[in-house]
């Protein structure tokens, strides 16, 4: 595959989002080719699941099992209309979130087993993986509190407690130091515009062409 395929990973209110769109206009800037996209919601189908997904529903709670289906669809879906296709045509795809994500919230957060989301992560990518993950290391307290200050309210997930948001920090830090090749942590808690900079320099660094 011709493209380069960069994930951006972190808890909420990290900064991925932002710092998609400052490293999309830097890269076209430079007369690259870039496609944004995103998981949950990468395509039509997984629009409908992320939905299903992140709606508040007191009354009827998703079961954790079919919620990490319902990703592992979400992604298969993306992976095979999205992602592979953009790749072969040598596109720049900058992803928010992707495997790691279902390691750290529903392995790490809700405590499934990492063997089986391990199985079903290379099922749903047929083993596509990214060329470089950009974590966004960020306090879990100070991501929130960004989410609340300019939200006016949180998610299903946004909801869950201090506890679990930290277990899913720590499902990132072990990712990280178990994949130290393919992924890069960056402290999120600097300045939007100090992050962006931290990021060219990897970028330089890892793409140098
Ligand atoms: N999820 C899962 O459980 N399992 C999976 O496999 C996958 C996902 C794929 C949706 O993700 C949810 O799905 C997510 C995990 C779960 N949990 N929740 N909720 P999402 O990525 O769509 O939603 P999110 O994590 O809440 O991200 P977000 O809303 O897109 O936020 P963000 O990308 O991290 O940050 P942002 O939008 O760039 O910034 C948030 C605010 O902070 C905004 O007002 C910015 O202006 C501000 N900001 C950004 N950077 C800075 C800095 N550096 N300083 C100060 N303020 C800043």
């Amino acid at each position: 595959m011709g493209g380069k395929f960069i994930v951006f990973e972190g808890v909420e209110g990290c900064g991925k989002t932002s710092q998609i769109q400052l490293c999309c206009q830097w890269l076209e800037s430079l007369g690259m080719s870039v496609v944004m996209t995103r998981e949950p919601g990468g395509t039509e189908l997984g629009l409908q699941l992320r939905r299903l997904l992140l709606e508040k529903a007191e009354d009827k709670p998703i079961a954790e099992v079919t919620e990490l289906l319902l990703y592992a669809a979400d992604r298969s879906q993306h992976v095979e209309q999205e992602l592979k296709p953009h790749l072969a045509a040598g596109k720049y795809i900058l992803c928010d979130r992707y495997t790691d994500s279902t390691i750290a919230y529903q392995g790490y957060g809700r405590g499934l087993s990492l063997k089986l989301i391990e199985q079903l992560n290379s099922i749903a990518t047929s083993g596509l993986q990214s060329d470089l993950t950009i974590w966004l290391d960020v306090d879990v307290e100070v991501g929130l509190a960004r989410k609340r200050l300019n939200e006016a309210g949180l998610d299903r997930i946004e909801q869950e407690t201090i506890a679990f948001h930290r277990r899913v920090q720590q499902g990132y830090a072990e990712l990280a130091t178990s994949h130290p090749a393919r992924i890069v942590r960056i402290d999120g808690n600097l300045k939007q515009e100090a992050v962006h900079q931290v990021i060219q320099k990897i970028w330089r660094d890892r793409f140098p062409s």
